[in-house]
């Protein structure tokens, strides 16, 4: 086949002097950081939704991307996505891409029809994955965007929408295996409610975890070990999405005995719907060791929808870098470009763009965030911060050596003096590190 982005080379790396757009300014895959390469640290994905199945339409207006596979008939539109996707992420130097089922083959009339363009489809992915170095991040299922799936999927009021979203979640794992994805996704598409008025919210909790018990079972039997992920979203498209956040997507696994098998896959724009910074999710998955992987993106502040922008915020990237590296990196898991170019920019040469702006945000911010990690200085403050627990009273409190008996004579006797948070010094240091490390 001829070539898709003509006129556009590997995009290689020419560092921060260059002025050459199509070229990465701190992205270097090979520059080694804490003995990792920037590749391994990062290992970035392209979004198949975003990239290649959208086309631009919003609410007030039709598609507007200009994408050849756009026009053609679905099943050559997905044969040559499937071009685009491995041409595009060699040039850009991605090593990984996702995917959900519906993005890359298209649904016929049955179940059986479908599961038969898939089958086309990922015999074509895997053709190609021979002369490709790209590899699959995840897969994940589409049980949200057909009509069928209105009031939910595995969370229905009708057994049978669960039992065809479980038939496509079967199938989506098969091929997630054969394709040697890493790591398989949930994210609860319409998983959760519009009105309690007509809800039975109790059956619909113990439904979503036997839906995924039977997806644990099922990974064991065909003997797919990738690592399974929970993407939390606190709405959109439904009012109030079960798997909220972190820290209620943490506790309904721990409710259902399902926390082994999972962790979380964060994305930034979910973490800010949900009112929370994107670092605060990273560091509630931090705690609890159930750091998975993550969906790049940003939001815009002056929204309050997920507008799934490419990440430039250094901050956010800084600090969540900061987050995966204290965690002890991302294991299996990657950084997924989640983002989709703007409506505006239609021309294919702005996919780049995009990309290399996202990719030159993390690897800043793991240049940053590397520093602020060996320098120690922010650890160092929280430890003296709370260093009242590592002796005398606060030691016996940890140790549950005392209970409220003891505390009280404690309580009657001492002379209480605080400490200041500092926070605006810290601000400034943080401030320094984004400003003046090279
Ligand atoms: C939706 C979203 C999804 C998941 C995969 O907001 O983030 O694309 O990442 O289903
Ligand atoms: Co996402």
């Amino acid at each position: 086949m001829s070539e898709i982005f003509s006129g556009i080379s590997k995009i290689k790396y020419e560092g921060g002097g260059s002025d050459n757009p199509l070229a990465f300014k701190y992205y270097n895959p090979d520059a080694v950081i804490g003995g990792k390469t920037m590749k391994e640290h990062l290992r970035f994905a392209v979004a198949y939704w975003h990239t290649f199945a959208a086309a631009g339409a919003d609410m007030f207006g039709a598609g507007s991307y200009e994408r050849p596979w756009n026009t053609m008939s679905a099943m050559d539109g997905a044969k040559f996505k499937v071009e685009a996707n491995f041409e595009f992420a060699e040039k850009i130097g991605v090593p990984f891409f996702c995917f959900h089922d519906r993005d890359i083959a298209p649904e016929g009339d049955t179940l059986a029809e479908t599961n038969k363009n898939l089958d086309v489809i990922v015999s074509a992915i895997k053709d190609r994955m021979k002369s490709s170095d790209v590899k699959l991040l995840w897969g994940t299922t589409n049980a949200f965007g057909n009509p069928r799936f209105m009031h939910g999927a595995s969370t229905s009021p009708n057994a049978d929408i669960f039992a065809f979203a479980a038939a496509q979640v079967k199938k989506a794992m098969e091929i997630t295996k054969e394709l040697g994805g890493e790591n398989y996704v949930f994210w609860g598409g319409r998983e959760g409610y519009e009105t309690l008025l007509n809800t039975d919210m109790k059956l619909e909790l113990d439904n979503l975890a036997r839906f995924l018990k039977m997806a644990v079972d099922y990974a064991r039997e065909i003997g797919f070990n990738g690592q399974f992920l929970i993407e939390p979203k606190p709405k959109e498209p439904t009012k109030h999405q079960y798997d909220f956040d972190a820290g209620t997507v943490i506790g309904f696994l721990k409710t259902y005995g399902l926390d082994p098998y999972f962790k979380l896959n964060i994305e930034a724009n979910h973490a800010t719907l949900a009112g929370h910074t994107f670092q605060h999710e990273l560091a509630v998955c931090r705690i609890n060791n159930m750091l998975g992987s993550i969906d790049a993106n940003q939001g815009d502040v002056l929204l309050g929808w997920d507008t799934d922008q490419f990440p430039t915020n250094l901050y956010d990237a800084a600090l969540a870098m900061y987050e995966v590296l204290k965690a002890g990196g991302l294991g299996k898991g990657g950084l997924n470009f989640d983002s989709k170019v703007r409506r505006g920019s239609f021309e294919p040469a702005d996919l780049f763009y995009g990309h290399i702006a996202g990719m030159d945000t993390f690897a800043k911010g793991l240049i940053i965030a590397d520093k602020m990690v060996t320098d120690g200085k922010f650890d160092a403050f929280v430890a003296d911060r709370y260093s009242s627990y590592t002796t005398g009273i606060g030691k016996d409190i940890v140790d549950g050596k005392v209970g409220f008996k003891e505390l009280e004579k404690h309580a009657l006797g001492v002379k209480i003096k605080n400490k200041s948070g500092r926070q605006e010094m810290l601000e400034s240091l943080l401030n320094q590190y984004i400003c003046e490390t090279k």
